[in-house]
C-alpha cells in the first residue's frame, strides 16, 4: 500500500475510535464538548499511527492495540491543552483553531487536560481485559506510557523547557528537554506497539533506537518549522519560539547544524531497523514523511 493511503487509512481507525469514546451525550456535557473539540477533527496522528505500524511489522492483529493508540493521542492531546494555557506557552492557535482556554476557560480546558490523561489509562486497562490481552503484556505497555509521561519523561522535559527559557543552555541540555518533553511519547508509540506483538529482546532494542531517533529528530524539525513553516500549514502561530526566547536546536547549535543533525537521525533511525527489510517499509518511509514534513 502507497505510504500517504497507509497515513490515511490507518487516522481513519484511530479517528472512529477515538469518537467512540467521548460520545455527544457525555455529562457534565461541557466537559465532553471541551475534549471532542481539541481531540477530533484534527491533527496528524503521527504517534497512535506509529504504534499500529510496529503492530503492523509483526502482523498483530491492530484491534488489539488500538485502544492503546488511541490512549496516547489522547495524552499527547492533553500535553497540547495544558501547554497551550497562559500559566505555560500562552498560545492562541492549536490544531487550526482557537486554543481550549480561549473556548472554554482555563479550568475547564485543564479539566479536559487531565481527564484526557486519566480515561487514557481507564480505557487502556478496560480495553485490555475485554480483548483478552495477555495481563504481561498490556502491564507493560501501561507501565511504558506511564514512565514516558512522567517525571523522568514528558513532564521532565516540560518542566526543564520552562526553566530553561531565556537562559543560555548547552547541547546536552537541549538533547535532553526535547527528547523528554517531546521524544518520550513518540517512543512510547513505537514500544508499546512492540511490547503488545510477539517481539524479542533484540526486536525492542532495534525499535527503541529507531523510536529515539525519530522522537528527537521530530522536536528539531518542529524547531525548524517554527521560523521556517507557516500559519496555513501549521496551524499555529511561527515565530513564537524566538518571541517567546524558547531554548530550540537552532538557538543552541545554529539552523544549518540543526537541518544535518535531522538528516543524520532520520538515517540513523532507518539504519535501526535494516534488519527487518521490506517489512519495515512503513516504518522506513515514516521517518522520511516526519523529516520532510511541513505541518
Ligand atoms: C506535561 C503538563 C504537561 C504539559 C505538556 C509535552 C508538553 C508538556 C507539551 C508539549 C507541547 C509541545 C508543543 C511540544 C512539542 C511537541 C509537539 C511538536 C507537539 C505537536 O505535535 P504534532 O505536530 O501535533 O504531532 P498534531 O496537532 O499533529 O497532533
Amino acid at each position: 500500500m502507497a505510504f500517504e493511503k497507509y497515513l490515511n487509512s490507518r487516522k481513519e481507525l484511530i479517528e472512529s475510535e477515538l469518537k467512540k469514546y467521548f460520545p455527544e451525550n457525555l455529562y457534565p456535557e461541557i466537559i465532553g464538548n471541551s475534549i471532542r473539540y481539541s481531540l477530533l477533527d484534527a491533527g496528524k496522528r503521527v504517534r497512535p499511527i506509529l504504534v499500529l505500524a510496529v503492530a503492523d511489522l509483526f502482523d498483530t492483529p491492530y484491534e488489539k492495540v488500538l485502544p492503546f493508540a488511541c490512549a496516547i493521542e489522547m495524552i499527547h492531546t492533553y500535553t497540547l491543552i495544558h501547554d497551550d494555557l497562559p500559566a505555560m506557552d500562552n498560545d492562541d492557535y492549536r490544531r487550526g483553531k482557537l486554543t481550549n482556554h480561549k473556548v472554554f476557560g482555563d479550568a475547564i480546558a485543564i479539566l479536559a487536560g487531565d481527564a484526557l490523561l486519566t480515561e487514557a489509562f481507564r480505557i487502556m486497562t478496560e480495553k485490555s481485559f475485554e480483548l483478552k490481552i495477555p495481563p504481561k503484556k498490556a502491564l507493560r505497555a501501561i507501565f511504558e506510557i506511564s514512565f514516558r509521561c512522567g517525571i523522568k519523561g514528558v513532564v521532565g522535559g516540560q518542566v526543564m523547557d520552562i526553566i530553561c527559557e531565556d537562559k543560555e543552555i548547552d547541547e546536552a541540555t537541549i538533547e535532553y528537554i526535547h527528547t523528554h518533553k517531546t521524544g518520550a511519547l513518540i517512543l512510547a508509540s513505537i514500544n508499546v506497539g512492540a511490547y503488545l506483538s510477539d517481539t524479542k529482546k533484540k526486536d525492542i532494542e532495534r525499535l527503541s533506537l529507531y523510536g529515539k531517533k525519530i522522537g528527537l529528530a521530530f522536536q528539531i524539525m518542529d524547531d525548524i518549522l517554527d521560523i521556517e513553516g507557516s500559519f496555513e500549514k501549521l496551524g499555529k502561530k511561527t515565530g513564537a519560539d524566538a518571541e517567546k526566547k524558547k531554548n530550540t536546536y537552532p538557538r543552541v547549535i545554529g539552523l544549518k547544524a540543526s537541518k544535518d543533525l535531522l538528516f543524520e537521525l532520520t538515517e540513523n533511525a532507518i539504519a535501526a531497523i535494516e534488519f527487518y527489510g521490506k517489512k519495515a517499509k512503513v516504518l522506513k518511509d515514516f521517518a522520511i514523511y516526519l523529516r520532510d514534513r511541513q505541518s
